[in-house]
């Protein structure tokens, strides 16, 4: 659909379009998305028959329509129409006797016109705080296909490459000056200063390669290094003569001619990072019995993973490099003094499977200096983090001994310290969402100050701007989070325009053309979750346990217990949101006599006694899931238990559910990506995953699982009951989709290809980053300022 098709239709069925307005504003509707529309459109249709090509126009019109909102008093409604990814158009339409009037709006119009609707009408719309960090957007030049959203890096090297290449001079100049002033860990690399005019370097090069040509491939630096640094080379060129000449010959070409691969290809073999600091400061930062816990999930899994991921990743490519240095990784969490049975009061942890990575928590402080004692809710951690990024970053300074080279935020609060840290450092800054609130919650921009008592948006919201803005460069985990799909809104996307009444309208967030973004899937440890095929590494050892939690006995703690073992088994497991959905899975399976027929259901998940719950929303889930089992009388075929903390278990787990032929759904509203989806595959489950988020793009629908509609638990339960009714008909029909999803898994979703191209991505954009430091000047001091003025206010309404 493109637009003008669009405005085309609007103005062909004006009159059955401004009867649809009409309807909506007769019903005092204000602000609705897509969803809300088609179904008011089909309330419509009841009252009011359409001729079916005119009905077919006004869906059309609604379905490319992400969003509507109608002002009875203006008799007006304006449209957010989305004609494709990540194309955004305006449109108001105007009631007039007969029809109406359809214009065109700038998005600042479009988020006018919203505010009016909540705000007092007539308010001045240049009174409000209007926001566009894209005007500070140093890429004048960006890929424009949605082909090449969230591959980035690719568009850098040959931005990297034509700089260089533009002012042939300049370039090399700036090539022999990068290098000159290349130090790792405060020792000199590559170059000695003194090599500082690009023909004293190619010569040096020529030179250099008429001593290794006489040495075989395999010498090593150790019996050149000599020669070498006679010539002014330092150590960082390779461990062996071969790669040392290779990387020798990359340099030529980029001092002649640079081209985005040979850029790319050298910053890889030399622009090597040695150490990295993580910061996830919320949640229980731990390595046993914290999963499950309010706040703790898919993170913690997640950075764990990485951190032996890039560890190993990195003592390779220093090894390859010919550098004798230990790779420091430090995940900075904060320590939490009253921490209960986890280790979360502990200074230092190190972090198991690896070297010498460890976990360095930092307390939060109040303003007298007085150490926060109990845990947090990430929704409120905001007016300790400015606070913490300073305590973090002399700690890390005293811990390391060395600056890290690259920061990687996580999640909103984690991605702020990183940023601010980054900023005072000038190390290269990553951020990973995981997961940004700003979709999971119905128009929480517009409604803001509705959400503020819990969950404080207007400091999330600012502190997402700001790191998105600061990032050098973005994680993302699927497309999909960064720009959607044909119809979906991706979520950062979501952060292109909007607006929170009273404090500020975003025309310019986010672009997610910006070459920062890239893709790079995270996996599940392959030590952990591995087939169930794989008969020599199985856990035996866990049978009996898992036995018992399958099917043992009803007890305190626990409810439900499986009467009729025969039966396949639906499991889920996560910790208990309202946006997990849990609950709703229970209903769903309540509620269908023909699942309830075909299967047992098994739920792992937050705690089942609402005493022992510490977190306001899993305690409201806990008592609507006792309903659900309650009403629908689900004690013989349901069984839940509390969260499940041991990783190795729950593996386990997975695989000993495969032997029995069982599936595992993840039910939830939105999912970000959903580790447990990869985890689950990847041992051999079919799985049944909502299609709002990254499982949509994880699973290839009825290829290797199912894509479910959250909001349709009808459909949802009858797909799983028809796939247990063809398996049961045929005894292989399980078996393939097993096999086709740990394929998926095996195939894209591995920690070492992450690792290999993160690191990729921090040479890259490290050089970029010192490339272009001048421009970014004027970006700096904007976000400076918003983080100032903006962000440290609204932090500090929040109550300690
Ligand atoms: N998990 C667990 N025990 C539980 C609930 C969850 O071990 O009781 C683990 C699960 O195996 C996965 C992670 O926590 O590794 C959850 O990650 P996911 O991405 O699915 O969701 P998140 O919690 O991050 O939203
Ligand atoms: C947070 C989430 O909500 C999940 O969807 C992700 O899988 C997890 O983080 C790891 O990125």
């Amino acid at each position: 659909m493109s637009i003008a098709q669009w405005e085309h239709n609007a103005t062909q069925h004006a009159e059955p379009f401004s009867q649809f307005i009409r309807y909506c504003i007769s019903r005092n509707h204000k602000v609705m998305r897509r969803d809300a529309l088609e179904q008011a459109f089909g309330e419509f249709l009841a009252e009011q028959a359409l001729a079916p090509e005119v009905e077919q126009s006004v869906r059309c019109l609604l379905h490319w329509a992400q969003e509507a909102a109608f002002d009875a008093r203006r008799r007006a409604a304006a449209f957010a129409v989305r004609p494709r990814v990540a194309a955004w158009r305006y449109r108001t339409f105007q009631l007039a006797s007969a029809g109406g009037a359809l214009s065109e709006m700038t998005p600042q119009a479009y988020l006018h016109f919203k505010e009016s609707l909540i705000s007092a009408p007539d308010t001045d719309p240049s009174g409000v705080l209007e926001l566009d960090f894209t005007a500070f957007n140093p890429y004048v030049h960006k890929p424009a296909g949605a082909h090449s959203i969230g591959r980035g890096h690719t568009f850098i090297a040959r931005q990297v490459a034509s700089q260089l290449f533009l002012e042939p001079d300049q370039g090399a100049a700036r090539l022999t000056e990068y290098l000159a002033q290349k130090t790792v860990r405060g020792q000199q690399t590559l170059t000695q200063p003194q090599l500082d005019t690009p023909e004293e370097l190619r010569e040096a090069l020529l030179r250099a390669d008429g001593v290794l040509v006489s040495h075989s491939a395999d010498t090593q630096w150790a019996d050149v290094a000599d020669s070498l640094r006679a010539l002014g080379f330092e150590a960082g060129w390779g461990r062996s003569v071969a790669r040392i000449r290779e990387a020798m010959a990359l340099l030529l070409d980029l001092l002649d001619a640079p081209s985005a691969t040979s850029i790319a290809k050298f910053l890889d073999r030399t622009n090597v990072i040695t150490a990295v600091a993580i910061l996830s400061p919320h949640g229980y930062f731990g390595q046993e019995g914290v999963l499950g816990m309010p706040d703790t999930g898919g993170q913690v899994v997640y950075i764990l993973d990485q951190v032996k991921a890039l560890e190993k990743e990195i003592s390779e490519r220093l090894y390859k490099q010919g550098l004798d240095i230990e790779p420091r990784i430090v995940v900075l969490t904060r320590l939490i003094p009253e921490a209960g049975e986890t280790t979360c009061n502990q200074r230092i942890e190190p972090i198991e499977g690896t070297q010498g990575a460890e976990i360095l928590r930092v307390p939060f402080r109040h303003p007298n200096g007085d150490v926060a004692q109990h845990w947090i809710t990430r929704f409120a951690v905001w007016p300790f983090l400015d606070r913490f990024a300073v305590d973090a970053e002399s700690e890390l300074a005293h811990h390391l001994g060395c600056q890290p080279e690259l920061i990687i935020g996580n999640y909103s609060d984690g991605n702020l310290v990183a940023a601010i840290m980054a900023q005072r450092s000038g190390a290269t800054l990553a951020t990973i969402a995981h997961a940004l609130e700003k979709t999971k919650y119905l128009n929480a921009d517009l409604y803001w100050r509705d959400h503020e008592e819990n969950y404080h948006f207007s400091c999330q919201f600012s502190a997402d701007l700001l790191a998105m803005n600061q990032a050098d460069f973005v994680i993302s985990s699927t497309f999909q989070e960064i720009a959607g799909t044909d119809v979906n809104v991706g979520q950062y996307e979501a952060h292109q325009h909007f607006t929170m009444p009273g404090l500020y309208r975003v025309v310019g967030g986010i672009d997610v053309f910006d070459p920062r973004f890239n893709i790079v899937p995270p996996g599940a440890d392959e030590d952990i979750y591995f087939p169930y095929t794989d008969a020599q590494r199985r856990m035996p050892e866990y049978h009996e346990t898992i036995e018992e939690m399958v099917f043992g006995e009803s007890q305190p703690g626990r409810r439900g217990a499986l009467q009729d073992r025969d039966k396949p088994i639906l499991f889920t497991m996560a910790r208990l949101d309202h946006i997990k959905n849990l609950t709703g899975l229970a209903r769903w399976f309540g509620e269908s006599a023909e699942l309830r027929e075909r299967a047992n259901l098994f739920i792992i998940g937050g705690h089942v006694d609402a005493a022992a719950s510490g977190d306001r929303e899993e305690r409201d889930q806990i008592l609507l899931m006792h309903q659900i089992m309650d009403n629908h009388q689900l004690d013989g075929q349901m069984r839940w238990l509390p969260a499940s903390k041991d990783r190795r278990l729950n593996g386990e787990l997975y695989r000993w559910l495969a032997d029995r032929r069982a599936v595992f759904v993840q039910p939830a509203l939105y999912e970000a990506f959903g580790l447990t989806v990869v985890e689950a595959m990847g041992s051999g489950l079919p799985t049944f995953a909502t299609r709002h988020g990254g499982p949509r793009e994880v699973i290839e629908h009825d290829v290797c699982g199912f894509h479910i509609d959250p909001n349709d638990g009808v459909a949802a339960a009858a797909l799983m009951a028809k796939f247990l009714n063809d398996c049961a008909a045929d005894g292989e029909h399980w078996n393939g989709y097993s096999q086709r999803a740990m394929q998926r898994i095996q195939s894209r979703y591995a920690w070492p290809l992450y690792a290999e191209k993160l690191l990729s991505l921090g040479a890259l954009y490290g050089f970029n980053k010192w490339l272009n430091r001048d421009r970014r000047q004027a970006y700096e001091r904007y976000l400076e300022m918003f983080h100032r003025l903006m962000f440290q206010p609204a932090a500090k309404r929040v109550k300690r």
